[in-house]
């Protein structure tokens, strides 16, 4: 695994030798013009906070940048269509070794930048995406309540379902080195989304008639689906179409404007096909499938 380990740069290291995990901490309090968000187009895990802050207009007081889709053993990189406006750095380990010298884990997306520290101060989606739907509303241009107070609990336990059963379950399916743990990954994810297509069936949105920060939580793995886990990652026990309360809601989310506009399809073929040499040794990106939304 890519990983930093007291600052220094291993393209490919056994973690188990990793000294320690650092972590970040996450602002108190919201601040107008103070933080950038390092993200992947690719990414469902950084699509996550994207996604709050363009549904809920924060882009006036948080701005946010991709990294490119290409990605080869030195990490996530920059480059011209998708450069480092902040810090002019070449690649993303360079911003977290600036931000600590002695960072120890996994270079990753999403990223939340101080640009008054100029450290890192989160490399956790589900916090980050949490706190942009509730500390930073007051900021929001569209102040949507993804998170209302009755439903928090729920909100929060449905997302880390959402997490080990549906965003993480599908690169266990797709990065399966033998057959067994294909079967039982395979297994667990369509069950899941059985579930949610049944859930689905009852009310618009997962937590009912009102969209909460849970759909834009599942909402990530479904438009990488079609296009990417059923070809790349063999995720085809069943289509996604053949869901379809699921799949009804999927385009529902996606015929909003503010949603549509954070999903770019091509750059997400281009990540997934190019960079994962171990599963596609050739990078070759299909012509399809047609996606119909
Ligand atoms: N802690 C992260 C994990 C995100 C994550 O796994 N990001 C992937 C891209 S989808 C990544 O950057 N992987 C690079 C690596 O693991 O070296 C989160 O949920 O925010």
């Amino acid at each position: 695994m890519a990983v930093l380990d007291k600052g220094k740069w291993y393209p490919n290291k056994d973690v188990s030798e990793l000294s320690k995990e650092d972590s970040f901490h996450l602002p108190e309090i919201a601040a107008a013009g103070r933080y950038h968000l390092y993200m992947s187009y690719a990414c469902p895990f950084a699509h996550r906070p994207y996604l709050v802050i363009n549904l809920l207009e924060l882009d006036h007081v948080i701005t946010t940048s991709s990294v490119a889709a290409k990605r080869y053993s030195d990490g996530w990189l920059f480059d011209n269509e998708n450069p480092d406006a902040i810090n002019g750095a070449q690649n993303l380990v360079e911003l977290y070794q600036q931000a600590n010298p002695n960072y120890s884990g996994r270079v990753t997306v999403p990223v939340l930048w101080d640009k008054q520290q100029k450290a890192i101060v989160g490399d956790d989606s589900s916090s980050m995406a949490m706190d942009l739907a509730t500390k930073w509303l007051p900021l929001a241009k569209n102040p949507i309540e993804l998170v209302p107070e009755n439903l928090k609990e729920d909100i929060a336990s449905l997302n880390n379902w959402l997490h080990v059963n549906v965003n993480r379950k599908v690169y266990q399916v797709g990065f399966a080195t033998d057959q067994t743990s294909y079967d039982i990954a395979t297994e667990v994810l369509f069950d899941a989304l059985e579930q949610l297509n049944v859930r689905l069936g009852k009310s618009r949105y997962l937590h009912g008639g009102e969209m909460t920060l849970s759909d834009l939580f599942l909402l990530p793995s479904l438009v990488r689906f079609e296009a990417v886990y059923e070809v790349h990652f063999k995720a085809n026990k069943k289509q996604l179409k053949s869901f379809e309360n699921l799949y009804r809601y999927m385009l529902d989310l996606v015929a909003i404007p503010k949603i549509r506009e954070t999903i770019d399809l091509d750059y997400i073929k281009l990540h997934y096909y190019f960079s994962h040499k171990h599963i596609n040794p050739n990078g070759i990106v299909p012509a399809g499938p047609e996606i119909s939304w």
